[in-house]
């Protein structure tokens, strides 16, 4: 008998009425005057609707397939936009720009009205919103679980050259793709005492007692994986008062003593911290951590039950992966529901726990290193502590098992810091996980050799690499339509789910033909967003000059300040010499600042600075411009990286654990000029040591020439242009009415060391950036690099990446078709 043909969940041909009934229904707005926003959410709700279903089939397939399934545990994700996202991995880009024309629209400018969901800071969360796309399209049984915050990373607004933050409030319309799951409420626990008692076997057991409950709503948002048949989804949790408000304070007049209760409760997913100062001290950011934590352990075993084995069986179903250490309190967690609720020995839960567990290690910086003042920890989860005390007693007891007598390795590896009486969550992840990663080669390099040596030795085989990816869909696909047709029409659309597929447009380097196409749809992107650049500043940029581009979290390690200083430089060579023979450049630089980083906004005032002083000066207008893009996110990322020539991936070596733009820039025909810092090393050895420039000191020169005492002044007085530059900061030539401005960067660099390194490296980027003028003055030359740089990339699929870990660490077949 044939097969019943699959539901067309599509039904393209109602589209437009959809929307408009949508329009009407749920917005309960008419559909005049045609509002392009109404316009918007009743497209989004005709997919959401058409998702929905896919999803269901989707979940009917895990439990019919009983296969087992990971958990990605992350405070952050950063999916940007979602219209244009779910319409191409749903295939149902041409019926909806019909449907939108129709309705009198673009479908572009429809996409222009969502808010970016921004609920991470970035690397970090847009790496798990690239691992949700592709686990999604790998049909990797999974979910991503976060928290699902009311104001995400602020939004940056550059105000006299400075940045000034406000409050992200990205759900203020409401959100067509968040579904409120109302009917499956948790509770979780804060505060109180642990209490022993003996149960009725004589046997002594722990209690939580008299502790405070907030409730958890779990809020969906689904993700469709490309070809639109398997779809996933990311449960963000959103906090709930448990008790409403205090009837009997309000019946006594006291409104805002009865509201108190319950806004201290909903505070906990009110706003996502920046990464910026530490904010290990900050209770509500450990309260948010163990509310992502609790609800989703609630939900993973109440989901484990449902499907029937008992709890030795829960590690061959369930992979629970810590996205750095930030969920990492899940591990005493578990232990506690395990021991203490499901009556599990000690030794069984803590085995179940070990095998269950994995952690993901995103930085070396040590400020980042999580580490929790234990009597804070104790306040807030008090039998959290003990049953740390207690994986730490039994933890040391191994090393010194190991190591007898070494008491000061005891004392370095220990859980909790026998001298600052800190928690180190990384050592608690460590030892609670089987297997430990770091996201690039040379980051999981140094973290077994000179972050966790010791760990490493104790625990051969845990440490492990996966390199970072990111998902082809979102970053060539969607963000990069005039680069994804000509390659489609070359090698056909396999690439998107097979990016090695990529390097059959080899050969085509050397095709003049295709080179000329190439440079084309470069020249549309660049076009684009020199529309994009006005639209936003009103400043007009020439889309025939070399686009050259930093853009990222603003900080000193990623040196901003040294593409300032190549700019400054390059500024002071055209004003000698107006026929210099380099390509005209327009320098684009994007980012925001924690707001309490007080040098990283020092820095954004300079290049503002530098800015208004080179595009003001007539002498050298055609051949320098310098942009600060405000508020850089996923959204104005889909618009930069695809327009990108020269991509600035700088940092000082051994600093950046891998970097994940860097891949975006490479897989859209950008060039890298970069540090072998992160994952910059990896792309230097698949693109090609001649199509990408290298410069700098090597992460163990780094190491060395810190060791050795690095003297920035005698580098300075030895290099004449570096020393005018500087000069020029610093004596306030870039803003004369403020003359000290920019005194704190030098002192940082000239009185302290220059920690960075930034005179250190700045000589060799100069001459790579000399060696890019010559590239760049030969277009051939320089496209086939390009081409050469986008067939290579197929390595940096997060596709590869995920499947790496569904086979080494979480132990998970894909699902078959
Ligand atoms: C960041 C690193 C990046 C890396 C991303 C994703 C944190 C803590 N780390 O280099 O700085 O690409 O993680 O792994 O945000």
């Amino acid at each position: 008998m044939a097969k019943p043909a699959a539901p067309d969940f599509h039904q393209l041909e109602s589209l437009g009425e959809d929307i408009k009934r949508y329009v009407l229904s749920i917005l309960g707005n008419d559909l005049y005057p045609p509002d392009p926003f109404r316009y918007y959410s009743g497209l989004a709700y005709a997919i959401r609707e058409r998702l929905i279903r896919m999803w269901l089939a989707t979940q009917a397939s895990y439990y019919d397939s009983m296969s087992k399934r990971v958990y990605y545990l992350s405070m952050e994700f950063l999916p940007g936009r979602f219209l244009m996202n779910y319409i191409t991995n749903m295939g149902m880009e041409d019926g909806c720009r019909q449907a939108a024309a129709d309705l009198g629209f673009s479908l572009d400018d429809l996409a222009e009205e969502e808010r970016d969901a921004g609920l991470g800071n970035g690397g970090l969360g847009r790496l798990a919103s690239c691992y949700m796309d592709s686990m999604a399209t790998q049909r990797i049984p999974g979910y991503g679980y976060g928290i699902l915050y009311d104001y995400g990373l602020f939004h940056q607004r550059i105000v006299n050259g400075w940045q000034e933050e406000e409050a992200d409030n990205w759900r203020r319309h409401g959100s067509p793709w968040v579904i409120d799951r109302v009917e499956h409420l948790y509770e979780v626990k804060f505060y109180g005492r642990s209490e022993a008692y003996t149960d009725p076997q004589g046997v002594l057991r722990y209690r939580w007692a008299e502790a405070d409950t907030v409730m958890a709503m779990p809020c969906d948002i689904l993700i469709p994986g490309h070809g639109g048949k398997h779809v996933t989804n990311m449960r963000l949790w959103a906090a709930a008062s448990s008790t409403g408000f205090s009837l009997r304070d309000f019946n006594q007049g006291d409104f805002l003593g009865a509201m108190q209760s319950k806004i201290h409760s909903e505070n906990i997913s009110k706003v996502l911290y920046p990464n910026d100062e530490p904010i290990q001290g900050k209770e509500l950011r450990l309260r948010q951590q163990y509310f992502l934590v609790a609800a989703t352990l609630r939900d993973i075993i109440r989901r484990h039950k449902k499907s029937g084995p008992g709890f030795d069986e829960f590690p061959d179903q369930v992979a629970i992966q810590l996205n750095d250490t930030h969920p990492t309190i899940a591990v005493a967690e578990l232990m506690r529901i395990l021991v203490d609720e499901e009556f599990l020995g000690w030794d069984e839960a803590w085995a179940i726990c070990r095998r269950t567990f994995a952690y993901t290690n995103h930085t070396v910086l040590p400020e980042a290193l999580e580490t929790w003042p234990a009597d804070l920890l104790g306040r807030v989860l008090p039998r959290h502590l003990e049953i740390i005390a207690e994986i730490d007693r039994r933890f040391l007891l191994e090393v010194a098992a190991a190591h007898p007598g070494d008491q000061g390795r005891q004392n370095r590896l220990a859980i909790i810091d026998p001298a600052s009486r800190r928690v180190r969550m990384a050592h608690l992840a460590i030892v609670g996980s089987h297997k430990v990663n770091g996201v690039a080669r040379l980051h999981s390099d140094i973290l077994r050799e000179k972050v966790f040596p010791e760990f490493d030795a104790l625990y051969p085989g845990k440490f492990t690499n996966v390199t970072n990816g990111i998902t082809p869909r979102r970053w060539l696909l969607q963000a990069n339509p005039a680069l994804s047709r000509l390659i489609t029409a070359r090698i056909g659309p396999d690439w998107t789910t097979d990016l090695d597929r990529l390097a059959e447009l080899l050969p085509l380097a050397e095709d003049p033909d295709f080179r000329k196409d190439w440079r084309a749809a470069k020249r549309e992107n660049k076009k684009r967003l020199a529309r994009y650049v006005l639209r936003k500043s009103g400043m007009g940029i020439n889309p025939d000059t070399l686009f050259d581009v930093q853009v990222k979290r603003m900080h000193e390690y990623k040196r901003q300040f040294l593409n300032v200083l190549h700019v400054v430089t390059l500024y002071n060579r055209l004003r000698r010499d107006p026929h210099l023979a380099v390509p005209p450049r327009t320098v684009l630089i994007g980012g925001k600042a924690a707001p309490g980083y007080f040098m990283a906004k020092r820095i954004i005032r300079l290049i503002t600075a530098v800015a208004e002083t080179v595009n003001a000066d007539d002498a050298v207008r055609s051949r320098l411009r310098v942009v600060f893009l405000p508020n850089y996110c996923v959204s104005q990322a889909e618009k930069v990286i695809p327009a990108a020539e020269l991509s600035q991936q700088i940092s000082t070596a051994g600093m950046e654990a891998s970097g994940t733009g860097n891949m975006k820039f490479a897989l859209n025909g950008a060039l890298t000029i970069g540090t072998l810092d992160g994952a910059n090393i990896e792309i230097m050895e698949a693109v090609g040591r001649e199509n990408i420039f290298i410069f700098g000191l090597t992460a163990k020169e780094v190491e060395a020439t810190r060791a050795a005492g690095y003297d920035p002044g005698r580098r300075v007085a030895a290099d004449a242009e570096l020393a005018e530059a500087l000069d020029m900061i610093g004596r306030g030539y870039f803003t004369p009415s403020e003359p000290d401005l920019f005194a704190p960067i030098l002192d940082n660099l000239l009185r302290h060391g220059d920690y960075y390194l930034v005179t250190a490296d700045y000589r060799a980027c100069l001459e790579a950036q000399d060696a890019v003028n010559a590239l760049y003055l030969d277009p051939e030359a320089w496209t086939a690099a390009s081409i050469r740089n986008t067939a290579n990339m197929g390595f940096f699929s997060s596709d590869r990446a995920v499947l790496e870990y569904a086979k080494n660490i979480w132990n998970i077949e894909p699902l078959g078709e």
